[in-house]
């Protein structure tokens, strides 16, 4: 019998398992139920890099065990293959960016299959092959038919290394492109959006149902962030003429503290800014302020440093609540893309205005009193006469809710009374808010669907019919980056729009965002080829919602957020069958370099899979990553080549046992073994918590490896447990013991709750719920052995009523006699 070699071990396996179809999904298979679980699809950059390993090897595994659970599983796989490396790279090395993917796909699926993954090969899909952005185009063209998709301008990130408008992910938090490292700056431009901001509200309030874990849920309401709130209008007076100088209207959250707002701000942005400037004395300090603060970063602006500001010498706005004039500010500090760009002050309960007003030495008026100033202050009528002496006593700047004071017949209302109230006797409205805008999805870039839109001599735009679908990408594009889209250099599109549709007609250049192709992928692998539809009902009621879905935690806030979008709108449309496509989101955490950093060429600490693969095998890689940190929480582990190495030994002791095996049965303590092992590698697979799967699977093969001799019974067991994590070696000696079906669709085992404890257990002895002294039992006795026990031991029978009133028993642990 020869050694553990995995480097025949493995490419047999996946040569007999491909040729054998091991992983066909059917649609349905009698008697199983559907199990759809999906891990995010790569983009393909060409090489296969230890974090694809870790997103793909070890949910693998869970898709594995549901499998050997009887479950139909579906566990698809594809490319999300549109998107800007590709055409970097086209431009450096003069290939096209058709090619370049095509290259690295075929690359990147040798790769995968070296893994040994179940996947269903027969489904994957490909996001840049005309047959997939066919229906991504018809999605667009059915949410443009709905309202969903529509045409605006924009102010929009610019990128002007890469000559792109980039989304607001791309820019890093200093005000740089994540990719060219580029300063961003902002531009107007003409470009297609798509509707997410009307599904707002049930994009928030449909996570509630959902088992997902909090603090995604939390990310996702946060970036919509929703915010109930009012608008109020404050009258602006020429201060030197007193005569009107129209009105601005603030948005806030807290109306209840409109009493206290001593001066408002305006956005540096501010339409109504250049109108004001009319009226006021230091035109020249403020248009300075305004040209330094438009070129900070949203960011920087945002930023807990000294607040700046300049007052608008000249003009008073009207507090229309206290009738006071009160000074107008421009600060960066208020943003103009939210609310209405404009604020009203209230530094005694907000913490930035409270910064500004000390600086500029601006009054601090309370209105409102915390719940722990309500004993200091007498009632509410105190409050009403302005007890002036206790407010005194309250912070500074308190931003909590509370009891209304100084706020006239408001007085002694709650904050929450008292916002519908003040709101009203002021001619305000109540508004809700989002911080989140409509989703940009126009690229000025090559490699993307392109949007099918065409637009006729007067620049009106129409849907391209969907008979000419798909919309193809034209060839003869020159992509090199010149501030306009290559498409718009195509002479064959412009032909083509011209043919089809008439003399002066010309098309959309843009293409689209690839979060538009990912958002509905999930929807094509249930019915790749279908020609006639993007996906089936039928098939989606066969398969969804997905059970759980693993990805990227970087993609919480976009593709998830974003293809829950997709998902609803089509869904209203009659086009899905689910509002929510994921029962279960799990974000996964990264794998670190050994020496604890990211793994980076630049630093040289990069491990290549494939070189550990042929010096370990697939195997010992995957069940490595398995075991380097639990799954289900995101968090960074650094690669330990020590770990890997211990792991290889792991899988060779399960190797060797092979050869000591025989039809002995296994001692009771190693029995106990063998069922808690079955007990918590289910269990923990099925949570996600690979690592102590593994753990346990390390007990028993030492267990195993102690016998003089192993039952085989118990060994096979062994192997069927570790068959998700090293499902090549599992088959290798499954075969070897002369299994003519697959370990793959072998059932997984069951435990027997009798046997997980064994030894003698100690049972408190009560009387009254005092406790009397112990007997010891076997662990499973009942309530008439243990009475039998406790009458059967000399001290105890003496003290033990006869006739109890009556007697409570927990198996195990407690005899409790009532008298
Ligand atoms: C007066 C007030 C008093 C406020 C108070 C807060 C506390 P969220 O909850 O995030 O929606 N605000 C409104 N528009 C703004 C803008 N364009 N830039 C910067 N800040 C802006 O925040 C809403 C609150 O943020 C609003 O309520 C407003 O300040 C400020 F005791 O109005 B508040």
């Amino acid at each position: 019998m020869s050694a553990y070699d995995h480097a025949s071990i493995e490419p047999k396996w996946q040569k007999r398992w491909a040729e054998q179809g091991v992983y066909k999904t059917k649609d349905s298979v009698a008697g199983k139920n559907n199990f759809y679980t999906l891990v995010e699809f790569p983009y393909p950059s060409g090489d296969l890099h230890i974090g694809h390993w870790y997103a793909y090897s070890v949910p693998d595994v869970f898709a594995r065990m549901k499998r050997m659970q009887g479950m139909n599983v579906l566990f698809p796989f594809g490319f999300d293959a549109f998107g800007l490396p590709a055409e970097n790279a086209a431009i450096k090395h003069d290939i096209s960016p058709k090619e370049w993917t095509e290259k690295n796909i075929e690359k990147m699926r040798v790769q995968m299959h070296s893994m040994g993954n179940s996947f269903d090969w027969d489904r994957e899909v490909i996001t840049c092959h005309p047959e997939y952005y066919r229906w991504t185009q018809w999605l667009f063209l059915q949410l443009f038919k709905k309202g969903l998709a529509y045409r605006g301008k924009a102010l929009v990130n610019w990128d002007p290394v890469d000559q792109t408008v980039l989304a607001n992910e791309q820019v890093l938090p200093d005000g740089t492109a994540e990719r060219s490292g580029a300063k961003v700056e902002k531009k107007e431009l003409a470009q297609w959006f798509l509707k997410i901001t009307d599904y707002a509200d049930r994009l928030i309030d449909d996570l509630d149902a959902l088992n997902w874990p909090e603090p995604i849920k939390d990310a996702q309401r946060n970036w919509i962030g929703r915010s109930e709130g009012a608008t109020i209008g404050f009258k602006i007076q020429d201060s030197r003429f007193k005569k009107e100088a129209g009105e601005i209207e603030v948005f806030t959250t807290r109306p209840d503290t409109l009493f206290g707002a001593t001066y408002l701000v305006l956005a540096p942005e501010h339409p109504l800014i250049p109108e004001l400037l009319e009226h006021i004395a230091n035109k020249k300090e403020a248009l300075q302020y305004i040209e330094v603060s438009t070129r900070k970063s949203e960011l920087e602006r945002q930023e807990n440093k000294e607040k700046t500001g300049v007052e608008l010498k000249g003009v008073k706005a009207v507090n229309p609540a206290t009738k006071e004039k009160i000074p107008v500010f421009i600060a960066d500090y208020v943003l103009s893309g939210y609310g209405t760009g404009a604020i009203m002050a209230v530094p005694a309960h907000d913490g930035r205005d409270f910064e500004f007003a000390k600086k500029f030495d601006l009054p601090i008026r309370k209105v409102i009193l915390p719940p722990s100033a309500l004993s200091i202050v007498r009632n509410a009528e105190d409050i009403a006469a302005g007890a002036q002496e206790d407010i005194r006593l309250v912070a500074d700047c308190w931003s909590g809710e509370g009891m209304l004071a100084n706020s006239g017949s408001f007085n002694g209302l709650s904050s929450e009374e008292a916002k519908n109230k003040i709101t009203e006797s002021v001619g305000g409205r109540m508004v809700t808010r989002y911080r989140f805008r409509d989703w940009l999805i126009s690229r000025q870039r090559y490699w993307g669907a392109p949007i099918p839109i065409v637009y006729d001599p007067e620049g009106q735009p129409h849907p391209v019919p969907e008979k000419y679908l798909p919309w193809l990408l034209p060839e003869d594009a020159d992509i090199k980056p010149k501030g306009t889209s290559p498409l718009g250099s195509s002479k064959e599109l412009k032909e083509r729009t011209e043919k089809l549709f008439g003399k002066w007609w010309t098309p959309e250049t843009d293409t689209m965002d690839g979060f538009v192709d990912n958002s509905w992928y999930f929807l094509r692998y249930l019915d790749p080829k279908n020609s006639k539809e993007f996906s089936s009902l039928e098939k989606q009621k066969a398969w969804m919602p997905i059970a759980r879905y693993s990805g990227g935690a970087e993609h919480t806030t976009v593709h998830v957020l974003y293809s829950r979008f997709f998902c609803k709108a089509l869904y209203d449309m009659g086009l899905a069958t689910e509002k929510e496509p994921y029962r279960e989101r799990l974000n996964r955490g990264i794998i670190l370099a050994e020496d604890g950093r990211k793994m980076s060429k630049r630093w040289g600490n990069v491990v290549n899979p494939d070189d550990e693969v042929k010096r370990v095998g697939a195997d010992a890689v995957r069940t490595y990553l398995a075991f380097i940190g639990p799954y289900n929480e995101v968090g960074s582990f650094p690669w330990s080549t020590n770990g890997l190495v211990g792991v290889r030994r792991f899988l060779e002791r399960v190797y060797e046992l092979r050869k000591n095996i025989s039809t002995t049965t296994l001692p009771p303590a190693s029995e106990r073994v063998l069922h808690q092992t079955i007990k918590k590698v289910g269990e923990d697979i099925e949570s996600m918590k690979f690592n102590t799967a593994v753990s346990s699977l390390m007990i028993l093969s030492n267990e195993l490896g102690k016998q003089t001799s192993v039952p085989r019974s118990a060994y096979e067991t062994l192997l069927v447990l570790l068959a998700p994590f090293a499902p090549h070696l599992a088959e290798e000696v499954w075969a070897e013991l002369g299994h003519k079906e697959s370990i793959h669709i072998e059932k997984w085992p069951i435990f027997n709750s009798d046997k997980l404890v064994g030894g003698k257990v100690t049972i408190a002895v009560q009387i009254n719920g005092k406790t009397k002294g112990t007997v010891i039992t076997e662990p499973g006795s009942n309530e008439g052995d243990v009475v039998a026990c406790v009458r059967a031991d000399a001290k105890l029978s003496k003290v033990i009523p006869l006739e109890p009133k009556k007697v409570i028993f927990v198996t195990g642990r407690i005899i409790n006699f009532l008298t």
